[in-house]
Parts: C-alpha cells; sequence; structure tokens
C-alpha cells in the first residue's frame, strides 16, 4: 500500500472515502482500488458516526471548501455515517453497506438507504459490489468536469467489455 498511498497524496483529492472503523477496509479498499484505477484523487479516513463524532462534523463541513466534489462513506451495522455526513454538506454522498457479522448487511443497507425526503445518500450494494460501484460512480460524477477521467472511465468500460467471452468454458471456475 505504500505506493497507493503516495499516489493518494501526492494530487489534491476530489473524493473523499470515509469509513466508520479499520474493519470495513476490507471492503472500502475496492472502491479505493477502483479510484486509482481511474486516477481519481481522493483520501481515505476513518470516522465514526458514534465513536468520532466531532471528526464527522468537522471533515464533512469542511469538505466542499477543502475542493472535494463527492464522498464516498462505507459503514456497517446501525449504518448511519452517509446520512450524516450528507446532512452536513452538499456534495453529492455515495453509501456503501458493509457487510455486518450478525444480518450480513441488510441492515447497514436498511440505514443507509432509508433516508426520508430531504437528504439524499445515493445508496450501493451491500459489500464489494457497491464499494466497486461507489468507485466508478464517484468517478464520473468527478469526471463531468474532468476528461481525462471520463476517458479513463470509458476505456475501463470497454476493457470490461473486451473481457467477457462469447461462450462459457470449462476451463475457468
Ligand atoms: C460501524 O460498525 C463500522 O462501520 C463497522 O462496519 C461496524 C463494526 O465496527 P468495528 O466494531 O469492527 O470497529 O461503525
Amino acid at each position: 500500500m505504500a505506493k497507493s498511498t503516495a499516489k493518494r497524496t501526492a494530487r489534491k483529492p476530489a473524493v473523499g472515502l470515509i469509513m466508520g472503523s479499520q474493519s470495513d477496509w476490507a471492503t472500502m479498499r475496492h472502491a479505493a482500488e477502483t479510484l486509482e484505477a481511474l486516477g481519481v484523487p481522493f483520501e481515505a479516513r476513518i470516522i465514526s458516526a458514534h465513536r468520532t463524532p466531532k471528526r464527522m462534523m468537522s471533515y464533512a463541513a469542511a469538505a466542499r471548501g477543502r475542493g472535494l466534489k463527492v464522498i464516498i462513506a462505507g459503514a456497517g451495522g446501525a449504518a448511519h455515517l452517509p446520512g450524516m455526513t450528507a446532512s452536513m454538506t452538499p456534495l453529492p454522498v455515495l453509501g456503501v453497506p458493509v457487510e455486518s457479522a450478525a444480518l450480513k448487511g441488510q441492515d447497514s443497507l436498511l440505514s443507509i438507504v432509508q433516508m426520508p425526503a430531504g437528504i439524499p445518500v445515493g445508496t450501493l450494494a451491500i459489500g464489494r459490489a457497491g464499494a466497486v460501484n461507489a468507485g466508478l460512480l464517484a468517478a464520473s460524477i468527478v469526471g463531468l468536469g474532468d476528461v481525462k477521467i471520463m476517458a479513463a472511465l470509458e476505456r475501463w468500460r470497454a476493457r470490461q467489455t473486451d473481457a467477457v467471452a462469447k461462450a462459457p468454458s470449462d476451463e475457468v471456475a
């Protein structure tokens, strides 16, 4: 991760990738890897809505002024980090439900997706798929004002298309 960390700090971050706990990194690293693959500058932070509420408030309140364009927030269980963050910034907030031990992430999903009208959180799928797609969506949003990132996203999609075989094979697990 040393190389990735250096890359992250080299350019002004456009995406804030936040998560409630170190334990969320196993999922949220997939968002980080997606952003890295697309050349989207980002920062990654642990911010807990209930364990570090002051950190959450100051991060969300300062996010736009610091030049962030999108926030990706991952959390599990009673996952209030995305909604609370969204309540304190006009930036788009993408919520990733992290799979929980007790309820397999359905608690996280419902906590994040069921925002009352007025404060939106763009909610993705539970787990890795949601983290990857949050990275792709964040790149789409940042790419609206950055032709290089939009071009990288189009190349990423073209590679994905090219990787789909025309017929199934016994050789592939
Ligand atoms: C949430 O509680 C975090 O987002 C994490 O998914 C979950 C469990 O956290 P740890 O007890 O592993 O720190 O706040």
